[in-house]
């Protein structure tokens, strides 16, 4: 039997959030990966007494038994996630889905994420969201990497929750989820921030990739114009919020030189903004903002 998420054991129509509690899944079966899990998440009591799980990492249901699983693995076509491709650069992809329209999956995937995530709630209400999945193709298919997802209608923020599944991690694909989320700010010509609270992972990816964007904007901007530049200014050039852009800058150690607020760029620091394993190349998205 091919287990989806009914909407009553989610409890989909409930706007409350899942509390943590003990961790109730040791791990999982994640296509050809064996995953160790991280935290609590409220998979239906009769998958977590099962203590390991299998998930079909294409359409993301999950399987109490290997032998249910091999069964779902020789049916299921599905080879990507159920959304539009709005970039592709080599076998890196990305696909936006709409909360409101791919219920299941949706729910699979929060499922799933919130087994890698204890500093968030998580709602059953996906109808707000946008989810930008990002993937990784081969001749079998496009391999779920991570993803991030963004409040329809938020004002402020430009990113609600990020993941990188546990195997791709500390190889910039983190990075490179949120340097996405930051192009898409840029479309749609918003300043925004990530939703709060971070994770300790979460503050870590964010610090280093706003130093990396902060030191490439004032390297430059010294090279080309020398003199001074304000908060303002940095934000506006790279869609970082001014609270953000203030926070780096105090992380890079900005301080009072000879009577004038400033911050000293080393060659150590030049070179780590420019030492990037991974970059969105604008000119492969194709996307306007969802009405
Ligand atoms: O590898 P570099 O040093 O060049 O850059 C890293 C590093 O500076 C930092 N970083 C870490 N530093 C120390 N220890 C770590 N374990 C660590 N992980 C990251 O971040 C830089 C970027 O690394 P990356 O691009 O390789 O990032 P990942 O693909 O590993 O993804 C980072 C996240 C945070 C997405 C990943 O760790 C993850 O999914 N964690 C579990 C879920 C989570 O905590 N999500 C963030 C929740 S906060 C939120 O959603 C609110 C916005």
């Amino acid at each position: 039997t091919q287990a989806g998420c009914s909407s009553q054991s989610l409890g989909v129509l409930e706007k409350k959030p899942i509390k943590s509690r003990v961790k109730n899944l040791d791990a999982i079966w994640f296509g050809e990966h064996y995953l160790q899990t991280w935290y609590f998440s409220p998979y239906p009591q009769e998958y977590t007494e099962a203590r390991v799980i299998y998930i079909c990492e294409f359409c993301l249901n999950h399987f109490i038994s290997e032998k249910q699983f091999e069964r779902h693995c020789k049916k299921c076509t599905i080879r990507h996630p159920p959304g539009n491709e709005i970039y592709r650069d080599g076998e890196i992809s990305f696909f936006e889905i709409d909360g409101a329209r791919q219920v299941t999956y949706c729910q699979n995937l929060s499922l799933l994420s919130k087994l890698f995530l204890d500093h968030k709630s998580l709602y059953y209400d996906l109808i707000p969201f946008m989810f930008y999945i990002m993937c990784r193709s081969d001749a079998y298919g496009f391999h779920i990497i991570g993803y991030f997802s963004k409040e329809k209608n938020s004002v402020e923020h430009n990113l609600a929750c990020i993941l990188t599944l546990p195997h791709f991690q500390r190889q910039g694909y983190g990075r490179l989820l949120i340097e996405m989320s930051y192009e898409l700010a840029k479309i749609e010509n918003k300043i925004g921030t990530p939703e709060k609270p971070f994770s300790d992972l979460g503050l870590l990816s964010y610090q280093k990739y706003w130093q990396e964007i902060i030191i490439e904007v004032l390297h430059r901007y010294h090279q080309f114009h020398g003199g001074e530049i304000t908060i303002e200014e940095i934000s506006e050039k790279t869609y970082i919020a001014q609270r953000d852009v203030l926070y780096t800058l105090h992380t890079l150690g900005i301080g009072s030189y000879q009577g004038q607020t400033a911050i000293r760029l080393t060659d150590a620091m030049i070179v780590m903004s420019k030492n990037k394993k991974r970059r969105i190349d604008r000119s492969k998205l194709d996307w306007t903002p969802p009405v």
